[in-house]
């Protein structure tokens, strides 16, 4: 523990994303004084939804963001596998985890950031980071501070600056367009308080993944192979999407019609270690993975809360990373192991999404979550790992 003699530490962080205001917010909480650059001049998040599954949720609880995460989000009864418009799985009941839009999401992070005195700065992009202790930006300038974080997502500059980090990159043939969507009536109602993951696999893998994420709003995404350019459109090609999916014809129309949308193809990057120095990577910088576990966000949150915790366990700075890693390494990398095979082999489509080996992941329980905070979540009996 730190005494309270000891002097404010400082860091400078690199990327306002989930993983960004995430670190940001448990480190201020504890007392450090951090800066936060992101390159937009906006804090937003353009993207569509996510689930956080226990996990995060316990990690979010510990920042105090997961409350307002259970009123604003969605509890889905079921997590439902459907194959060629058959129910090969109605899995899941009663398990806690929440759906909620990203910009949402992003908006009660940024908001718990700027409430623990997290001092953002907008249109600031970082270019790297000095294992001495510096962050680097585009406008030549060099901040100096205790620990400088690389929270810039996939494409990280802060990690690709520092020649102590290694790192496998690898594409897959999957891709996925996501959108946030109104939810229309035809899709309202209890029976579709679930997610449900409607596949094809003839001729070709097409896939729409329904999460509702608010009473009035819908994330879609539509999962394709690399050669279906008409499948991989953005906005949503209606035509081709309801040709296979005619039962969701009404929300696939209102997706075609949505304003932003993306085009995400599934990649992996493992970077090993995930410091040097004064420096760090946390998130998709770290350990960007494919989405099949619904897990990419959530680990660099889990990450994100427990880098906070472990320095707070000691004041020796390299002590801390150690542990660090080693507390969250080996379920990360499982978790991106197991959702690139998972991917490859498309095994989510048979409804083997959760098997106790993969609700590992899930159920994952950080150092920084205190015992009564994991009493909050039960995990029903058939989802226990
Ligand atoms: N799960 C979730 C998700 O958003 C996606 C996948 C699985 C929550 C798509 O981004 O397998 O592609 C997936």
């Amino acid at each position: 523990m730190t005494t309270p003699q000891a002097p404010t530490r400082h860091a400078e962080v690199a990327g306002a994303g989930f993983a960004g205001l995430t670190v940001s917010t448990a480190l201020a909480q504890r007392g450090w004084t951090v800066r936060l650059h992101e390159q937009n001049d906006e804090v937003r998040d353009f993207g569509a939804g996510i689930l956080l599954w226990r996990n995060a949720m316990l990690s979010l609880e510990v920042i105090g963001v997961a409350k307002s995460i259970r009123e604003h989000g969605l509890l889905p009864d079921y997590y439902e596998t459907s194959l060629n418009g058959v129910s090969v799985s109605p899995e899941l009941p009663g398990y806690p985890y929440w759906a909620i839009g990203r910009p949402t999401l992003h908006a009660l992070l940024a908001a718990a950031a700027r409430d623990a005195g997290v001092e953002i700065v907008t249109g600031s992009r970082a270019v790297g980071a000095d294992p001495a202790g510096a962050l680097l930006l585009a406008d030549g300038s060099r901040v100096p501070a205790d620990l400088v974080i690389g929270t810039d997502g996939a494409g990280s500059a802060v990690r690709n600056s520092l020649s102590a980090l290694t790192q496998e990159r690898k594409k897959y043939n999957d891709g996925v367009c996501r959108v946030l969507i109104y939810r229309p009536e035809e899709v309202r109602g209890e029976q579709w308080n679930r997610v449900i993951d409607f596949w094809t696999l003839e001729p070709d893998a097409m896939r729409i993944l329904f999460i509702p994420t608010a009473a009035d709003q819908l994330y879609l995404a539509f999962m394709s192979e690399l050669g279906n350019e008409r499948a991989m459109r953005i906005p949503v090609d209606v035509e081709v999407w309801s040709e296979r999916f005619p039962h969701l014809a009404p929300a696939i129309a209102l997706a075609g019609k949505a304003a932003g949308g993306r085009h995400d193809r599934y990649q992996t990057n493992k970077v090993t270690p995930w410091s040097d120095g004064r420096a760090v990577v946390v998130g998709d910088a770290a350990h960007a993975m494919c989405p099949a576990l619904g897990q990419g966000a959530s680990t660099g949150i889990v990450n994100a809360v427990d880098l906070a915790h472990a320095l707070d366990q000691t004041d020796d700075l390299a002590a801390a990373l150690a542990l660090w890693e080693a507390r969250e390494r080996p379920m990360t990398d499982a978790a991106q192991a197991r959702s690139a095979y998972m991917a490859e082999t498309r095994t989510l489509a048979k409804g083997n999404g959760f098997t106790p080996e993969v609700m590992q992941t899930a159920n994952f329980v950080s150092a920084a979550v205190p015992p009564e905070l994991e009493a909050m979540y039960p995990v029903p009996e058939a989802n226990r790992s």
